[in-house]
């Protein structure tokens, strides 16, 4: 039977901001191990990546960050792909959906669906925000959480209970743009009628057949991903639309759609399609190779990603037609860390590319860690205490002694030449026999997604040539029985060779080491488990520390630095991005005394001020109305930013801004100074 063939796809992060551990843990890093796996066992496969640059999370980081999101893309593209690379995640490509080839292909997807009447259109009312001009969907949109009154639930998605949402179901719904309740308008959209498709779904993730043809093994599958299948479908699919009003992101490919993009989860995984086909184009391929016949498309997700990989994107690939559907969607529960759930607003995180730039040659104690602690079935937790345990107690006492000792004591005793195998004990020939049955049980453990147990089974390997060497002790033995040591040492080489091989997929660094000091190189993971990899009389190289030790120091620092970027739990607004001193002192903010207040006509919110500045006498219109009436500001000493460029309000020209402090509920006031403080008094 010829071999498998793989299209591994790892969710495309989104471009607003840095990856952290939870991320690697519990997406990239599994995938990374299976794709390496796959490839030293000679299956045909392509691993896809890239950034997620459209949707909500983009625009508000931008908003957030006070920069254009093309801006926010292109820098947080930057910054996660550096991450990769430097952590060694293996991808063939690493594309980004703001890409010319993506617009094209989800487009043209998009225009095949519709005209095949798989979308249905409706005009109805949605959520509008009047200050900003703008729908409000998905990100745009919080308010209380209908199932779990949790009260800052989103539009489309509750992360706390993980409830799917519409806007409409929100209690209490606020725009986050402007923090108003919102008003209903009306629009129009193409929905995806999910409702039609749940018997094929049933069929599909229960059994897994298609039209009655068996796609899948669905016992493969995990648990929690067809539990979860299951109790959306059973719940009953609605329609869901798959566009927007927004003007960031795939427009819509109709006429007399200005103004209208493509639903962000609609693009991202056509995303996997685009970055093949641009892989392909690199590498003189058909990238149809990778999306149709015989051939295992795989996802690797977080488990807030299940539907859109296991139901929506799969109804997508359906109703496209000629393209495979995914043969499994190993997704991972949560990292959490020290205690507490990783945060990105609470800064309770460890950054990827701040653990790469702390410990740059530290990338597959990472790896490690990680690996041994994924949350395959359930969520697990990163602490630096354990971090350091594993590296000391595994990686340093275990790996790193066994093959330190092996190397050394070659070198010692036959300046660095393999030596020969004689007669075999009947303890070296239950080692090797252990040695030789450890890559088959590796390779059952990765073919199903088993990757902590995988690679804690090939530190077993390690684990029986430690034991070896400290039970048959040759440096004992080498004055009383020269010959005899020398087949233990080539055994124990044969070990170290043997773990140059099962060890690639996991800690590809260590492993490179490793064929290093043996002057071995082997990526064929059929030879792993033989014991002639090494012949006698081959030079090998003196071993360097493998794994330093790591220092309590460290783990307190980590933590320590963790502790004092965490803020207290907060309801207002996490601080924003950095500016420099220059930045600063740019602004001139000065105080000045409000000498004559009237109200806008027309304009419920806004007063004009005439203010005295300390340098000159101007017009500044303020949105106050509704918190102060004019006879009350009137001779009030206030802060003024002088230097905001003037802007026409209402037909009348504003020179400056009074600076006002607002309350969680949006009630402002003024920010008056002590008593002795007047007009044209600087601020900074
Ligand atoms: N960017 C969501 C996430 O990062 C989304 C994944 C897209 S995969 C097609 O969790
Ligand atoms: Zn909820």
């Amino acid at each position: 039977m010829s071999k498998a063939k793989y299209t591994i796809t790892a969710a495309l992060p989104y471009a607003n901001g840095p990856l952290h551990l939870g991320h690697v843990a519990g997406v990239y890093l599994p995938a990374d191990i299976f794709v390496r796996f796959l490839r030293m066992n000679d299956h045909d496969v392509v691993f896809i990546c890239g950034s997620d640059e459209h949707g909500a999370a983009i625009t508000l980081r931008a908003k957030k960050e006070g920069i254009t999101p093309q801006e926010i893309v292109d820098k947080y593209n930057a910054q996660i792909g550096k991450s990769f690379r430097d952590f060694d995640i293996s991808f063939d490509i690493f594309h980004r959906t703001s890409s010319p080839i993506h617009h094209e292909t989800a487009q043209a997807f998009f225009k095949k669906l519709y005209d095949n009447g798989k979308f249905t259109e409706d005009t109805s009312e949605h959520y509008y925000d009047e200050e900003y001009n703008q729908f409000l969907a998905d990100r745009y949109i919080t308010g209380e959480c209908p199932k779990c009154s949790n009260p800052s639930a989103y539009g489309d998605q509750c992360e706390k209970c993980g409830s799917d949402l519409s806007p409409t179901e929100l209690i209490n719904p606020k725009s986050t743009l402007s923090g108003k309740s919102p008003v209903l308008k009306t629009t129009s959209h193409w929905y995806l009628p999910m409702d039609r498709h749940e018997d094929w779904l049933r069929e599909w993730i229960k059994e897994g057949k298609l039209d009655g043809v068996q796609q899948h093994d669905p016992k493969a599958w995990r648990n929690q991903v067809i539990g979860q299948c299951m109790s959306w479908i059973d719940g009953g699919l609605h329609p869901r639309a798959m566009t927007r009003d927004l003007d960031w992101g795939v427009k819509v490919p109709l006429p007399n759609s200005d103004g209208k993009v493509l639903y962000v989860w609609l693009d991202a995984p056509i995303g996997y399609i685009s970055a093949t086909k641009q892989w392909a184009l690199d590498h003189n391929k058909n990238w149809e190779d990778y999306w149709t016949g015989d051939r295992k498309l795989v996802h690797f997700i977080g488990k807030d990603n299940i539907v859109f990989h296991a139901i929506i994107f799969p109804i997508l690939l359906k109703d496209h037609g000629g393209l495979i559907l995914p043969d499994n969607v190993p997704a991972y529960e949560f990292l959490n860390l020290e205690g507490d759930k990783f945060s990105t607003s609470r800064n309770w995180a460890v950054w990827l590319h701040e653990y790469m730039e702390a410990y740059p040659d530290k990338s597959d104690e990472l790896k490690y860690v990680l690996t041994s602690i994924a949350p395959e079935s359930k969520d697990s937790e990163f602490t630096w205490k354990e971090f350091q345990t594993r590296i000391n107690s595994e990686l340093a006492d275990i790996l790193g002694n066994f093959v330190n000792r092996a190397l050394v004591l070659t070198q010692k005793y036959y300046e660095g030449s393999v030596p020969e195998k004689n007669e075999l004990t009947d303890e070296d020939k239950r080692v090797l026999e252990e040695m030789s049955a450890i890559p088959d049980r590796i390779s059952k453990l990765v073919y199903a997604y088993k990757l902590r147990d995988a690679q804690a089974e090939a530190m077993n390997l390690a684990r029986l040539g430690n034991k070896y060497l400290a039970e048959t002790e040759p440096w004992k033995l080498v004055k009383t029985d020269p010959e005899r040591v020398k087949t233990i040492m080539n055994i124990a080489l044969q070990i170290t060779a043997n773990l140059s091989i099962i060890l690639q997929p996991f800690l590809p660094a260590t492993a490179k080491k490793l064929s290093d000091f043996l002057n071995f190189t082997s990526s064929d993971w059929t030879k792993a488990g033989r014991d002639n990899l090494l012949n006698a009389g081959e030079k090998i190289n003196s071993p360097t520390i493998l794994f330093q030790k790591i220092e309590d120091e460290l783990v307190e620092n980590e933590v320590a630095k963790l502790k004092s970027s965490n803020p207290v739990e907060s309801k207002f607004e996490p601080q924003k991005e950095a500016i420099n001193f220059d930045d600063f002192t740019k602004m001139d903010i000065r105080l000045g005394t409000i000498l004559t207040a009237e109200k806008v006509e027309k304009a419920d919110k806004l007063l004009k001020l005439t203010v005295n500045t300390g340098v000159d006498i101007r017009t500044v219109v303020s949105g106050i109305a509704e918190h102060y009436s004019p006879e009350e500001v009137v001779g009030k000493t206030v802060s003024i930013l002088m230097n905001l460029a003037p802007r026409k309000i209402r037909g009348i020209e504003s020179q400056g801004m009074i600076l006002m402090a607002e309350n969680e509920e949006g009630k402002l006031s003024f920010m008056i100074p002590e008593k002795g403080f007047e007009a044209g008094g600087t601020i900074r």
